[in-house]
């Protein structure tokens, strides 16, 4: 009989910022100035663009919200990281990945307006939509890396989950397939510390997330996920792995969720607010800003500049979004089977029937017609 360690694992955690912006230069990267500035600027535009949203949801403007403020650095970073034929899996958090790979925002105001016409990517990324079930995305994300896999085609998959996500069967069966069958794929857990109203030290008793991952035989980083820096080293590093055949990977990106969970929410009545008080001292843009403002590469002439843009860029989208015509209502049952069942064909025909009943009402008789596939 004998008692001898079999299996030993340890998790590091990769910082390269400190609070104040300042590097440390034994992990700094070394990213081109175009690509520093191009990062800042998304995550400076994606912040006012959050703020505005927030505000159009609550003059009745805009259906429901969910804020990323806070998390611009794990929304914007990685996913500039990604070759445009890479894999894109986000959460419904996911309006800045999704404007990082080159989306226009009207789409996304449309989709939180409620509009499936939000649902609109450009042709040359590969995006997959928003996932509303939290975790359901983390197997199909396995299956899209699979095929990669199995093709040949060098594209790596970036799946996005938060830390409340972390808790579902379908992580522990996502990362079960992917360790053992050795996926590129990338796990970014976005930890901002709460699922809801539930804590992070609720979701698991383990003392990071990012530690997981070796129970799967998959190697697990946490990152400063208000660093742009780390975030940028972790997640390349990651697809280099992926891409040289040496697997998955686990990403804790430690965050914080500044707003409400969705505009349906109060945070103030459960979560103290000195928490989120010394969170904004970690702010991931006056970080980077700091950063870039010691390397000589922003002032505030610049800072204003970007800033006046922006505003006229996210003005022109709310324009757009809000001219766009209103859809058929029958186009709510398209494009989702290849067949549709026979609930939703009963269900579609009761509709068309309401609608040729009320044809007389304007707001009826001014609809397109349905442009939706529904066989
Ligand atoms: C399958 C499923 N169960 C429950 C919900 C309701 N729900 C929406 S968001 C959420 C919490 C998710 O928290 P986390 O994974 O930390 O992501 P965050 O919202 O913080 O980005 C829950 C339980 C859902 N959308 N899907
Ligand atoms: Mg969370």
């Amino acid at each position: 009989m004998s008692l001898r360690t079999v299996a030993e694992s340890r998790t590091q955690r990769l910082e390269v910022l400190d609070e104040k912006g300042r590097p440390d230069p034994s992990v700094e990267p070394k990213l081109p100035t175009e690509t520093l500035l191009k990062m800042y600027r998304a995550m400076v535009e994606i912040r006012i663009f959050d703020e505005i949203a927030f505000k159009l949801q609550r003059q009745g403007r805009l259906g429901t919200y969910p804020q990323i403020l806070g998390q611009e650095a794990t929304q914007i970073v990685p996913a500039l990281a990604l070759r445009p034929k890479d894999w894109l899996v986000p959460t419904y958090r996911g309006q800045g990945a999704y404007y990082a790979r080159g989306m226009k925002l009207r789409y996304s105001l449309l989709y939180w307006g409620g509009d499936d016409r939000g649902v609109h990517f450009p042709e040359e990324t590969n995006d997959l939509i928003f996932a509303i079930p939290v975790g359901s995305h983390l197997t199909q994300a396995a299956g899209l890396a699979w095929a990669s896999k199995l093709k040949k085609d060098g594209a790596v998959t970036l799946a996005y989950l938060g830390d409340g996500t972390s808790s579902k069967g379908d992580f522990h069966e996502a990362l079960t397939f992917a360790g053992s069958f050795k996926l590129p794929v990338v796990y970014l857990i976005e930890n901002n510390h709460w699922a809801i109203s539930v804590p992070r030290e609720r979701q698991a008793a383990a003392e990071t997330l990012a530690q997981k991952a070796s129970g799967y035989g998959v190697y697990g980083l946490q990152v400063d996920g208000n660093d742009a820096l780390a975030v940028w080293k972790a997640v390349s590093g990651a697809l280099d792995r992926a891409r040289s055949g040496e697997g998955a990977t686990v990403l804790e990106c430690e965050t914080y969720r500044i707003g409400h969970h969705t505009t349906a929410d109060d945070a103030a009545r459960y979560r103290p607010s000195a928490e989120v008080e010394a969170w904004k001292r970690k702010d991931p843009v006056l970080r980077l800003r700091s950063y870039l403002g010691g390397r000589g590469l922003w002032d505030e002439k610049r800072e204003a500049e970007l800033q006046a843009r922006s505003q006229e860029m996210i003005a022109e989208e709310i324009k757009a979004y809000e001219s766009f015509p209103p859809p058929n209502p029958l186009d709510m049952f398209a494009n989702n089977y290849a067949r549709a069942p026979w609930p939703l064909v009963e269900q579609r025909a009761e509709l068309a029937k309401i609608l040729e009943e009320s044809r007389d009402l304007e707001e009826v008789s001014s609809l397109p017609p349905p442009e939706g596939r529904f066989p």
